[in-house]
C-alpha cells in the first residue's frame, strides 16, 4: 500500500506515523507513507492556498490549483483512489476500512476552514470520508485515524499472537472484560473461573460477558447478528437489564 497525505499542518500527522504497528509496517516494506504541506503546490510569492467564498459569508475555501497541481504531481500511474476527509462523507467502519486496504494507491486530501472548491470533489475526489458525527478543527485527526485503522489491517501488521487470537465471532461484539494480577485488589476479586485453567469454560465466559455488554451498551451492533438460543436466554435474565 502506497499513501499519501495532503495538509496544510502535516506537523499533526507526521509524528504519528513513527509509533507502534504504522512504524513497523513501513520499515518492513508493507506501508509507504509520505505526507505534504498544500503549500509547496501554491504558486504565488506569498504561497496562497485559500481564498474566499463566491457569494460571501464567513470563512475561507481551499483553492482549486493548488490541489489539482499536487494530485497530478503524486497521481503519477493514475491508479489512486482520491480520498477527501469530510463531515459530508461516507461514515468510516470496519468493513469500508478493510475495503480501502486493499488499494494500491491512496491520496488523502485533508480539508482547512470551509472545505475545498466543489471543482475539486467534482473532477478528482473519487471517496469522501466522514469519521462520526462531531465537529473537528480540520482533516488531518480523522486522516490519522483512517491511517491507523487502515494500517493495523495490512498484512504483516499484526503479531501472530494478536491475529490468532481474535476468534470468529468476537469480532462483531465489544470486548469481554479484563483482569490481571492481582488476583484480589481492595477487595475486588477476579471472576473465579478465570483462575480455573479450564479453557473452555474461560471461553464460554468471555463470550456470554461480551454478549451482554454488547447488548447493554450498544444493541445496535446486535442487530445484524444471528443470536443462538443460548445466546438469546443471556440476555433475558434481569440483572443484565439493569446492572454492568
Ligand atoms: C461548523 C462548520 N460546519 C458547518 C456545517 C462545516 C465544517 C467544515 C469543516 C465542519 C467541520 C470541518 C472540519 N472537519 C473536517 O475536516 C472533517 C471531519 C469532521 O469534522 N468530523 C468528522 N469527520 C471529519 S473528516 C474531516
Amino acid at each position: 500500500m502506497k499513501m499519501d497525505v495532503l495538509a496544510l499542518f502535516p506537523e499533526i500527522i507526521a509524528p504519528a506515523l513513527q509509533t507502534g504497528i504504522l512504524r513497523r509496517i513501513q520499515d518492513a516494506d508493507r506501508f509507504s507513507i509520505n505526507v505534504y504541506n498544500l503549500r509547496d503546490w501554491a504558486t504565488d510569492k506569498h504561497k496562497t492556498v485559500d481564498d474566499y467564498p463566491y457569494g460571501g459569508g464567513a470563512g475561507m475555501i481551499l483553492k482549486p490549483e493548488p490541489l489539482f497541481a499536487a494530485v497530478a504531481a503524486l497521481n503519477t500511474e493514475s491508479d489512486a483512489q482520491i480520498v477527501y476527509l469530510t463531515p459530508q462523507g461516507t461514515p468510516l467502519t470496519q468493513s469500508l476500512v478493510e475495503a480501502l486496504s486493499l488499494e494500491s494507491h491512496l491520496i488523502l486530501i485533508c480539508g482547512r476552514y470551509k472545505g475545498i472548491d466543489e471543482r475539486v470533489r467534482q473532477k478528482i475526489v473519487t471517496t469522501e470520508i466522514s469519521i462520526g458525527d462531531y465537529v473537528l478543527s480540520g482533516g488531518e485527526i480523522a486522516a490519522l485515524v483512517l491511517i491507523d485503522a487502515i494500517g493495523r489491517v495490512l498484512p504483516g501488521a499484526l503479531g501472530d499472537f494478536e491475529s490468532a487470537h481474535e476468534d470468529s465471532f468476537s469480532q462483531d461484539l465489544l470486548d469481554h472484560p479484563h483482569y490481571t494480577r492481582p488476583a484480589e485488589y481492595e477487595g475486588m476479586k477476579v471472576p473465579e473461573v478465570l483462575l480455573s485453567g479450564h479453557h473452555e469454560k474461560i471461553k464460554e465466559w468471555r463470550h456470554a460477558e461480551a454478549i451482554k455488554r454488547t447488548a447493554q451498551r450498544r444493541p445496535d451492533l446486535l442487530q445484524n447478528l444471528e443470536l443462538t438460543d443460548e445466546e438469546l436466554a443471556l440476555l433475558q435474565t434481569s440483572e443484565n437489564k439493569s446492572s454492568c
